[in-house]
This record gives C-alpha cells, sequence and structure tokens, in this order.
C-alpha cells in the first residue's frame, strides 16, 4: 500500500489480494535461498499476473533477497530495481519478465519442461525442483494460457503448480461482463488437477498445496477465491483497487483494521523478517544439501552438469555445401541439426507442427512427452504462441538452449513472446521457415512482406536472412553462440544456389559478394543470388555493379563506420529485399532505390510469382539501369 501510494501508480489490489498465498507459498514451501538466489536447483516462482508486482518485491525484500526497502521506497522510479512490472534480474530473484497477461504462464511451462529434461537427463540428486505461479483473470483469459495448459496437461508436467486468484474482478469491473467459464472443469479437461479453496484460509492453502505436490502426473491449477485488496475496507472487491493507489485515508483505515502502526510508513517489524528468515532455513538446509551431492556426483554427471550449463563458445561446420549446388537454407539448416545436438548438449526444441516443413528435427522418432522424457524435440503443436514463451521459459531456466520454428509468416502468432525474449535477453532461436513470396502456392496468407522489417524494429533481436547454404551454417553458429538475447534465422523454402564460403561475413553482417564502381546493389537472402545476375547482366551494359549480401542488419550496424563504408562504397545504392521496402532507406538513403514488395503476395508457382514480381535478374537490371539513367 505504502510504496504503491509512493509512486502514485501501481497496483495494490493483487498483493493484497493473494498475499495470503504469497505467505503459505514462501513461508512453508518455496525452496530458494537468499544466499544464492540463483542456486540452478531453486524452484521457480512466476507472477504471471505481473502488475501485482510489489508483491513480488515485498517477498523477496522480506525474505532477504539483495532487494533493499530503499528499493520497494522508489517502486517504478528511474534507475530502480522495482519496475512498474517484474523485469528478469536472477541476481534479485526475480525469474522473469511479466506484465503481459499470459506471459508468464506459458513462460513457467517451459521453465516445468527444462526441469522435466534436466531430471531426465542429470538425475534428481541434481535437478529436482518445481515450478510455481500466480495467475490471474487476465492471464485465464488470454489465448496464450489456452495453448499453455494445454500443452502443460497434455506433457503431464506434475512439477508446475500454479495459484489462480480468482477475484472476479478485472480492469472493467466485474468479471460477469466477460467471463462465465467454469475454471475448474477447463482445466480438468485439461488433464490438470485442480483445488477449489478460500484463497484467505491458510490452512486451506496449506492443505491445497500439499495435495497438489502428491499428484505428480499433472500440472495443478489451484483455484483461491479471494478478495482484492482484502483488508481494504473501501477498496475491497473493486476494479479500482486493481491500479489506483488506495488513498492515505483509505490505506489509514486499513492498517488500523489490521491493527498495524499507521505511522510511520514502509514499516517492517522485525518479527516479520525473523519469520521470513526461519521459515527460509529450509532452503538454505536444500541447497547445502544440493552443494553436497553436486561435490559427490560421479563424473559423468558433473561433466554433462557442465557442458548444459556453462556452455563453451561452439563451432558447427556443416557437411560442407558445394558450391553451385542447389539447397534450401531451410534444409541446409536442417543438416545441421545432428551435428548442434551433439556439440551442444542443451540444444532441444520443435516447431508448431511443421517439424517436417522448418527440417528441425534432432533425433527422428523420439519426442519429449510423459514416457520420454530426455528426447530433445519437442512437439509443440499448432500453439505457436506457447512454443514462444515455452521457448523463453527454457532459456532463462538454464541448462538449456532452446529453439521454437514455424512459418516466418506465423511470428505474428507469438510475437508477444518474441518481443520478451528481446526484453529478457533471453538466448531464444526462433527458426522462422518460408521466407517470402517466393513459398509459392500457398498465397498471400502464408507469404510474409512486412515481417522483415517489423523484426528489425525489434530492439535487441538479431535477424538473420541467409543467403545460402553456407551462410546457413554461419547463421547457426551465431545463433548458438548468443546468450545474451535471441536470433531469428530467416529461412527459405526454395532452393538457392550455393556461393563460395566467405569467412566472417555473416559475423560482420553484411560483406561484399561480388566488386564493382558503379551502383552497389545490398540484398538479403534468396535476393542475393539475382542481384549477382543482375551485376552480370549490367557488366554486359557496361556497368559495373557491386553486390552486397547484408544478412544481419543489427551486427552490420555495430560494425565500426570504416567497415560499413568500405562495404557499401561511394556508389548510389540500391537494396533487393522480396518483402516490404520499410526501413531500407537507412541503408540506401534518400536518394537510393529499394526494390521490394509493397502489397500482399499471390498465389502461384514461385518462378511465376519472381516474374511478375520483378525479382529476376533481367528485371532487377533493368530497375537499376533506370535508377542509373543509363
Ligand atoms: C496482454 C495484456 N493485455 C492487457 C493488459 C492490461 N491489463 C493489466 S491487468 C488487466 C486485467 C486485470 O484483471 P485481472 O487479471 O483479473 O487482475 P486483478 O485485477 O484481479 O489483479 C489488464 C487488462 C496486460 N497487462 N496485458
Ligand atoms: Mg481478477
Amino acid at each position: 500500500m505504502d510504496a504503491v501510494e509512493a509512486a502514485n501508480s501501481g497496483h495494490p489490489g493483487m498483493p493484497m489480494g493473494m498475499a495470503d498465498i504469497a505467505v503459505v507459498l514462501w513461508s512453508k514451501y518455496l525452496k530458494v535461498d537468499p544466499e544464492d538466489p540463483q542456486w540452478p536447483d531453486r524452484d521457480r516462482f512466476v507472477v504471471s499476473n505481473g502488475h501485482g508486482s510489489m508483491l513480488l518485491y515485498a517477498l523477496l525484500h522480506l525474505s532477504g533477497f539483495p532487494l533493499s526497502l530503499d528499493e520497494i521506497r522508489n517502486f517504478r522510479q528511474w534507475g530502480s530495481h522495482t519496475a512498474g512490472h517484474p523485469e528478469i534480474d536472477h541476481a534479485l530473484g526475480i525469474e522473469t519478465t511479466t506484465g503481459p497477461l499470459g506471459q508468464g504462464f506459458g513462460t513457467g511451462v517451459g521453465m516445468a519442461i527444462a526441469e522435466e529434461h534436466l531430471r531426465a537427463r542429470l538425475g534428481s540428486e541434481l535437478v529436482d525442483h518445481r515450478t510455481f505461479g500466480f495467475v490471474s483473470d487476465g492471464d485465464l483469459m488470454e489465448g496464450i494460457s489456452a495453448e499453455a495448459s494445454s500443452m502443460a496437461g497434455h506433457l503431464g508436467l506434475g512439477r508446475l503448480i500454479y495459484f489462480y486468484d480468482d477475484n472476479d474482478i478485472s480492469i472493467d469491473g466485474s468479471t460477469d461482463i466477460t467471463f462465465s467459464e467454469t475454471v475448474e472443469q477447463r482445466f480438468e479437461a485439461l488433464n490438470w488437477h485442480t483445488e477449489t479453496i478460500d484463497g484467505h484460509d491458510r490452512d486451506a492453502i496449506a492443505r491445497a498445496i500439499d495435495a497438489a505436490l502428491a499428484v505428480e502426473d499433472k500440472p495443478s491449477l489451484i483455484v483461491c477465491r479471494t478478495h482484492i485488496a482484502h483488508g481494504a475496507p473501501k477498496a475491497q472487491d473493486t476494479a479500482a483497487a486493481h491500479g489506483s493507489p488506495l488513498g492515505d485515508e483509505e490505506i489509514k483505515k486499513t492498517k488500523e483494521l489490521m491493527d498495524f502502526p499507521t505511522e510511520p510508513t514502509f514499516l517492517v517489524d522485525e518479527n516479520v523478517y525473523s519469520f521470513f528468515d526461519e521459515a527460509l532455513n529450509r532452503g538454505r538446509e536444500a541447497r547445502a544439501a544440493w552443494l553436497e551431492r553436486f561435490d559427490n556426483a560421479d563424473n559423468d554427471a558433473r561433466e554433462l552438469w557442465n557442458s548444459l550449463y556453462e556452455p563453451q563458445p561452439v563451432e558447427i561446420k556443416g557437411p560442407g555445401f558445394e558450391t553451385g549446388s542447389s539447397m534450401a537454407t531451410r534444409a541446409s539448416g536442417g543438416q545441421l541439426f545432428e551435428e548442434i545436438a551433439e556439440k551442444v548438449p542443451g540444444f532441444i526444441g520443435g516447431s508448431a507442427d511443421l517439424a517436417g516443413s522448418t527440417k528441425t528435427v534432432i533425433e527422428k522418432g523420439r519426442l519429449f512427452s510423459v514416457k520420454d522424457r530426455t528426447a530433445r524435440d519437442l512437439a509443440f503443436g499448432i500453439r505457436e504462441h506457447a512454443m514462444g514463451a515455452a521457448v523463453n521459459g527454457m532459456a532463462i531456466h538454464g541448462g538449456l538452449k532452446p529453439y521454437g520454428a514455424t512459418f516466418f509468416v506465423f511470428s505474428d502468432y507469438m510475437r508477444a513472446s518474441l518481443r520478451l525474449s528481446a526484453l529478457m535477453g533471453a538466448p531464444s532461436t526462433w527458426v522462422y521457415t518460408h521466407d517470402s513470396i517466393f513459398l509459392g502456392e500457398d498465397g498471400p496468407t502464408h507469404q510474409p512482406i512486412e515481417h522483415l522489417a517489423s523484426m528489425r524494429a525489434m530492439p535487441h533481436l538479431w535477424v538473420i536472412r541467409p543467403a545460402d547454404a553456407n551462410e546457413a551454417v554461419a547463421a547457426w553458429n551465431i545463433a548458438l553462440n548468443r546468450r545474451d538475447g535471441p536470433v531469428a534465422l530467416v529461412l527459405t523454402r526454395q532452393n538457392l544456389p550455393t556461393m563460395d564460403p566467405v569467412v566472417g561475413g555473416v559475423q560482420r553482417g553484411g560483406y561484399v559478394v561480388t566488386d564493382g564502381e558503379d551502383v552497389t546493389i545490398i540484398a538479403t537472402g534468396s535476393e542475393v543470388h539475382v542481384s549477382v545476375e543482375a551485376a552480370d547482366r549490367l557488366a554486359g551494359s557496361g556497368i559495373s555493379a557491386r553486390v552486397v549480401s547484408l544478412p544481419c542488419w543489427e551486427l552490420f550496424m555495430d560494425q565500426d563506420a570504416d567497415y560499413r563504408t568500405q562495404v557499401l562504397g561511394t556508389a548510389p545504392r540500391v537494396s533487393v529485399e522480396a518483402a516490404a521496402t520499410f526501413g531500407w532507406s537507412a541503408i540506401v538513403g534518400d536518394r537510393g532505390l529499394s526494390i521490394g514488395i509493397d502489397r500482399f503476395g499471390a498465389s502461384a508457382p514461385d518462378t511465376v510469382l519472381a516474374e511478375k514480381f520483378g525479382f529476376t535478374g533481367g528485371a532487377i537490371a533493368a530497375r537499376v539501369k533506370e535508377f542509373l539513367g543509363s
């Protein structure tokens, strides 16, 4: 109450409404040790209703995590660690970024998958923890939770326990106006164990947790009937308590009703600290026991542990692609999977029901399932959004290097998770195939147009669109070695000719493929080889064209100015990309030419589309000539 009041913004309702649940969970069950917030075998605690961030901060502070009372006083202020919504900070005990409702729900599912998988590979001596989460009406209304709960139930994630803040309130008022399904029945149908309790009855909360812990083969949803802003005489059970400070008068009355001193603000009784301190002995002891088990673990387990949790830089060589041969970049990527799986023990992932099309299979015939927890191929089902969140959950859990794959156009369905991977700096790999109109006959619903531009606009995400098999190998190496953020690999459906490999070219974001002085043609992916063809034609007309491959803008922009000018040259610039031209003026300049597609595509064979949309060597050469006025 005091922190929200001091900030004059924030959400007092949820923290007050879920406080009873939080206290029981943290004091009696949660296995964490404030002395090492990043202890790998800690229980994970996810606040999916991230607007209730103050509850998390309060718990961390009271439990002795390195989050001071000053941080609480500075709630929502510039430079504080107590942002409006939780922002991932493992050193402080903030497990994941939440706020976009439903994301935490899906992220927690990924954490639970990671735990099941790692426990199966490393043994329960080393991996033996749970994922607890708080979810709200908003989380359960969001579509992502439908996908994620279905997936979790199907996979029988018994170590996943969520508490539903069933308070009948959301921002616009009573949930009567929006939400009338029977949540218990819905989750039971999805193979979840459910309990329904009074969320302010601490004995009932404990009993429900005990029951959930006993169910090892299903995730659990504890439906907690609660009152938003519990204990505030006027604000309780009102939508206003969701997102408005209570006001001095209401806070005073609430404290009085609770027999709590009204002054000073931010008062914490020493007994509260000692209560949590004592309670968390459980976590301290658990970590001490774990450290001992770790020391006594056999060499194989230790070695596997280190390879998973302290991965070294890796170099994937690929089978050696012959110059002049022809192959789709999805296919050349797919040919690396065996080598990746061998060299990156934490490599795990799958697609949203498109494994055959995205060519993302690690080991044919085996899938992560209730029966096979060590399999590294995941069948996410047709659930792109939950796939995105689950991959993030695995990526930030530690020990794994996960990817998720689908058609590029369907990245729209998971964009919120993609954005969170970038915001969190999660090392998730996004594999997007069928990357342009040249997927052909499936037509404009399946043909991405604006996706490259929109992904490039996302801070901290590296978007790589390789031009051939060798660039695809380099792109995968970049993705596998990035630890502080996500990489999107944008790959073709159709075959592309393999060019001579250029060492370090992709790593620097862009490089010269063929040199020339009169004009610089800058292309990505499948448009590089046609641009080379255009340059050959232009040579016939006495125009010397340079062709630059620019697979990754972000890496290129990170190069020093000298390198960039050296690559782009001083001649007039033309960009060629079978996608929206939006953004290209940053590269070609105001007077440059951008050849692209600023409309939706069409259903036809790819060769026809190349003709119609002007992506043949001849058409590009003609446009360049016209542009140069020659
Ligand atoms: C994806 C998304 N849409 C909308 C919002 C804005 N928003 C924040 S909380 C909320 C709903 C609040 O209701 P509930 O989830 O029941 O939380 P409670 O008020 O009970 O704490 C909404 C719409 C959001 N954070 N994320
Ligand atoms: Mg609610």
